[in-house]
């Protein structure tokens, strides 16, 4: 069984990447579908930008955003709701939505209320403020612990299906995310299936610059995007979330083929995150 792929949709004008493109619900729909057709397992559909200094939306909006994109590809794929707002979760849920992608951390109550899975993203701050001078006395160690806090708090509740993720770029400098995607394993021996969303992040740009020694720009960050996405995978990961499908399929096929099972490879999605798979299309 190869680990997932969770295609990013993000129906904002705001987004970093692809802000502006999927404004548009039948052009969302369509890129949705898109994905799906090239493997995606999860397609994440979000109505609020999270980038290092967005502005956040009210949740009208973010309702008005989200819920006709989920209703049109729920039938079709699995879908996931990126929000942090209690009340976009429940309306995107009862649209088809059956994971909540949440960037705070925070929604545990509400995931074990609509009987949905729940990815739990380590963020320090919030996206207004978080890249200002974020700091840590040990970010692996300080990360790992408030996941793993929080995967067991919500398992508690009665969240079935807990995913957590060390939320790359969150309030977390270069050097930060360097150490938690070199320290991907610890994580993953925790138990809890692992999600790593590094794609097209900033962060690539700067550590592998182009020739003429310039960050590379959004547009030129694939193989960072697709070099850190095999890593995480390869340390044992069960998903990445990735705005370029169809190579990180790829990627993933092959690296379920050589990795050995893990705590987060084939044994754990056969085991605790069946309910992942089980509910793919
Ligand atoms: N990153 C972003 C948004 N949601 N969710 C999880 N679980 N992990 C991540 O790393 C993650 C996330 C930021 O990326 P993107 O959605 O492309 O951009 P924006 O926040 O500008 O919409």
């Amino acid at each position: 069984m190869r680990p997932l792929v969770m295609g990013v949709l993000n129906v904002t004008p705001d987004s970093f990447s692809d802000g502006g493109r999927y404004l548009d619900p039948e052009a969302a729909v369509a890129h949705g579908l898109a994905m799906a057709a090239e493997g995606a397992d999860v397609v994440d559909v979000g109505g609020e930008s999270s980038r290092p200094g967005a502005t956040p939306v009210a949740e009208g909006e973010e309702l008005r955003r989200v819920v006709p994109v989920v209703r049109g590809l729920a039938p079709h794929v699995r879908v996931s709701v990126d929000t942090v707002k209690p009340a976009v979760a429940v309306a995107a849920v009862a649209a088809g939505a059956t994971l909540l992608n949440d960037i705070s951390g925070g929604l545990w109550s509400v995931a074990a209320e609509l009987g949905v899975g729940w990815v739990a993203m380590h963020m320090r701050g919030t996206p207004p403020t978080m890249q200002d001078d974020p700091r840590y006395d040990d970010v692996v160690a300080e990360v790992h612990a408030v996941l793993r806090r929080r995967a067991a708090r919500a398992r508690r509740a009665g969240v079935g299906e807990v995913w957590v993720d060390p939320g790359i770029g969150f309030g977390k400098t270069d050097a930060h995310n360097l150490a938690l995607l070199r320290h991907l394993p610890e994580l993953v021996a925790g138990g809890d299936p692992v999600v790593v969303g590094t794609s097209r992040k900033g962060f690539l740009g700067r550590l592998a610059p182009g020739p003429d020694g310039a960050p590379a720009p959004v547009a030129g960050r694939l193989p960072g995007s697709l070099a850190t996405a095999t890593w995480a995978l390869a340390a044992g990961a069960g998903m990445v979330r990735v705005h370029d499908v169809a190579p990180a399929v790829e990627a993933a096929t092959l690296v379920g083929t050589v990795r050995p099972p893990g705590p987060s490879g084939d044994a754990m999605l056969a085991g605790r995150g069946a309910a992942a798979v089980g509910r793919r299309r």
